[in-house]
């Protein structure tokens, strides 16, 4: 029903964070690259193995002075992993307690994402990912999204030995997406979806350029050689951008879309930190990934900020200049002044600067302890923020009812008006 809708809106205007004016707009009218780092975690910025930077151009990128960057970013994904991640950075709704929304409802539910958005802005929109395109309802979804373009394994000259695991090698993949972008009108949005950082890790001997780790898992130790050649390829895309001058005219947005290492390997990671008894806690620690904003002229530095992928779009858009106040995002610019630092996962655990809730305990956040300071009602009021906001997310997603709901200046999608079909001409 429509009327389920006012509870929602209700939530929006009460917990409305007015975005970071000192940014608005700074991007307006820039052509948007989305680079998704497949399993990119945090940890492996600065991080060294066999005497060596594992990631030496991702690092760069993240202490330059025109990189906004993020060391208190949290993936918040469920069951749908990347698919989540999509929808989260695209949307701003959380993904579904169970499976992955692009796939029960990307067909059939209304949305008013990032790439309609932009459309309507003036940009061409497309994406790319070296995978058959029915992977996560992507070719359905992407209609849904208003995505003018999807360039998928079927647009790519496909060899045998471009392969590993889910799709394209990236390295082959970014190099083969250039001809496609330099084609796309612009201004762009272009999100460009990596995959070869990807469990169970695996590459071919002739790109494999650092030593595995010795945890004694094997299901961890080839993460550093996937993660390096991973870099390498954001590497020679950085240089493709300066050499066609889009470098001057873009604005790079990295983020990584969930954790490498999963909680089945805490030993593992026990020896890859340093951490003694890597617990729970820890492993809520660990599901930092990157998010960096990379453009000429930005204001950057490190922002210690705690936020997560639900963000990401409120704050984009504030950068692009474009008026959000009116749209049901769950997420809030990271940059606000008022933005909440309490970051949901999507079981309704959560982190804070202060506090992280895994399961029943409660952890200060500053040193790892248990917290017993708190009050029942303190607890309460944290939990139930959380658990709230994904409630009423999963009705929106649930209820379809964006499609009640007509903000001023958008206009609704009509998923007939987009095809991903090769042309034969
Ligand atoms: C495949 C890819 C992998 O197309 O995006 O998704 P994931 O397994 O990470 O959810
Ligand atoms: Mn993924």
């Amino acid at each position: 029903k429509s009327s389920d809708l006012d509870s929602i809106q209700k939530y929006m205007k009460d917990n409305y964070a007015a975005p970071n004016v000192e940014y608005s707009g700074v991007a307006k009218g820039k052509n948007v690259f989305i680079i998704h780092l497949e399993s990119f975690q945090q940890y492996l910025i600065d991080y060294k193995w066999d005497d060596q930077e594992v990631t030496p151009n991702l690092n760069k990128i993240y202490h330059q002075n025109d990189t906004l960057s993020f060391d208190n970013f949290f993936n918040q994904v469920g069951q749908g992993k990347t698919a989540d991640a999509e929808l989260m950075l695209e949307n701003s709704l959380f993904g579904l307690p169970q499976g992955a929304a692009m796939v029960t409802d990307g067909t059939t539910n209304t949305f008013q994402a990032a790439p309609a958005i932009m459309d309507q802005q003036g940009y061409t929109t497309a994406s790319f990912h070296g995978d058959v395109p029915s992977f996560w309802n992507r070719d359905n979804t992407y209609k849904s999204w208003g995505y003018d373009y999807f360039f998928s394994s079927n647009y790519y000259k496909q060899k045998k030995s471009y392969n590993v695991g889910y799709g394209m090698k990236d390295k082959i993949f970014l190099r083969d997406s250039a001809q496609y972008i330099q084609q796309l009108p612009q201004p762009f949005y272009a999100k460009l979806i990596t995959v070869t950082n990807h469990y169970p890790y695996s590459l071919d001997k002739k790109n494999q350029s650092i030593s595995k780790t010795d945890t004694g898992d094997s299901t961890v130790n080839g993460y550093v050689q996937t993660a390096r050649y991973l870099d390498q390829s954001i590497g020679e895309f950085m240089d493709w951008l300066k050499a066609t001058g889009l470098d001057k005219t873009s604005m790079v947005v990295f983020y990584g879309d969930h954790y490498g290492i999963s909680d089945n390997h805490k030993k593992a990671m026990s020896k890859i930190t340093g951490i003694k008894n890597f617990n729970d806690f820890d492993n809520a620690q660990y599901q930092r990934v990157p998010f960096m904003i990379h453009m000429d002229g930005l204001k950057g530095g490190v922002n210690h900020t705690y936020g997560g992928e639900i963000d990401v779009l409120p704050t984009l858009l504030n950068l692009l200049g474009v008026n959000d106040k009116n749209m049901i995002q769950f997420g809030s610019d990271l940059l606000s002044p008022q933005h909440s630092q309490i970051v949901a996962f999507r079981n309704g655990d959560f982190v804070s600067p202060d506090v992280t809730k895994v399961g029943s305990t409660y952890y200060n956040t500053k040193n790892g302890k248990v917290d017993k300071s708190l009050s029942a009602t303190q607890k309460a009021q944290m939990s139930n923020r959380v658990t709230t906001e994904l409630s009423l997310s999963d009705r929106v997603i649930n209820g379809d009812l964006l499609r009640f709901y007509k903000p001023e200046g958008f206009a609704t999608v009509d998923k007939k008006d987009y095809s991903y079909k090769k042309s034969t001409a």
